[in-house]
């Protein structure tokens, strides 16, 4: 399997050989993931075709993961890591990640091995067809394997009540898994900075017109480390951006 392609220019006899240009960025936020993110970039980059970049962003990790990173891109030349100085959450990694991508499709993994990395090739296939293809939990076939109970249930739920209150043809809302056409996401002004933020790009997609498509997804526990997951702390934000994102509910024109 081969991920991402270069594209060059027309094989004009004579022609000097067109740059390559990157098609595809596989962009995984982390933050304190020194137990798992050298398998992971190993995992991402034996599967990258020519083009294709890994971008990690660092997001202020305080373990080993920048010294690691560091290190991996010594050799790894389809490495590419942004830093941030200090935390400033899953979200906020993602939107610098966004404006930082060279690719114009992005792939957003989790850099904990709980997703199959096998399925990158297909998202990106698909959009070739739609803006936003979300690798999903709730298809059939999709389901979650290993995860605590808890955390599939509220996964479950709260997937639920949030595609009845935003009427939202999509099943996996919350999904950490998609690919974006670069020039459908880049525009998103989001305002989330942590976990709630992947709601807030599944809405304003939507309320964009975009095409979303899902793929079954079988999400995996983490590979090692710690789950950066609190389930207190996220109701404040998550109530905040559902605040906001209310008037955009799927369907309604105002
Ligand atoms: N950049 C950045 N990434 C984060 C932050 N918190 C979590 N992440 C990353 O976002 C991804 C998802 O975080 P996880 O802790 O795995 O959250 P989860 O998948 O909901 O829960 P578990 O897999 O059970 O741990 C991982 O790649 C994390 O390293 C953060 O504050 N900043
Ligand atoms: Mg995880």
């Amino acid at each position: 399997m081969d991920i991402g392609e270069t594209t060059s220019g027309a094989a004009t006899p004579g022609a000097p050989l067109a740059a390559s240009v990157t098609t595809l960025t596989v962009l995984a936020p982390a933050y304190n993931e020194a137990e798992v993110i050298e398998r992971f970039v190993r995992g991402v980059a034996a599967r990258l075709g020519d083009g294709a970049e890994l971008l990690v962003v660092d997001d202020g990790s305080v373990d080993e993961t920048g010294a690691i990173l560091d290190r991996l891109r010594e050799h790894l030349p389809q490495l590419r890591v942004v830093t941030h100085p200090h935390n400033q959450g899953m979200g906020a990694a993602l939107v610098t990640g966004f404006q930082a991508a060279r690719g114009s499709v992005i792939v957003t993994v989790d850099a904990d091995l709980s997703h199959p990395l096998d399925l990158v090739d297909e998202l990106v296939r698909r959009t070739d067809e739609v803006d936003a293809v979300f690798a999903s939990r709730f298809v059939p076939g999709g389901g979650m394997d290993g995860v605590p109970r808890l955390r599939a249930a509220l996964s479950v739920v709260g997937n639920l009540v949030l595609r009845v209150l935003f009427r939202a043809p999509v099943r996996d809302l919350t999904t950490g898994m998609r690919a974006y056409r670069a020039d459908a996401v880049r525009p998103l002004r989001l305002a989330g900075r942590g976990f709630e933020t992947q709601l807030e790009i599944s809405v304003r997609l939507l309320a964009a017109g975009k095409a979303i498509y899902e793929v079954p997804l079988v999400l995996r526990t983490r590979a090692g480390g710690r789950s950066k997951m609190r389930y207190i702390a996220l109701v404040p934000p998550y109530a905040r951006v559902i605040r906001v994102l209310l008037p955009l509910r799927w369907g309604r024109r105002s």
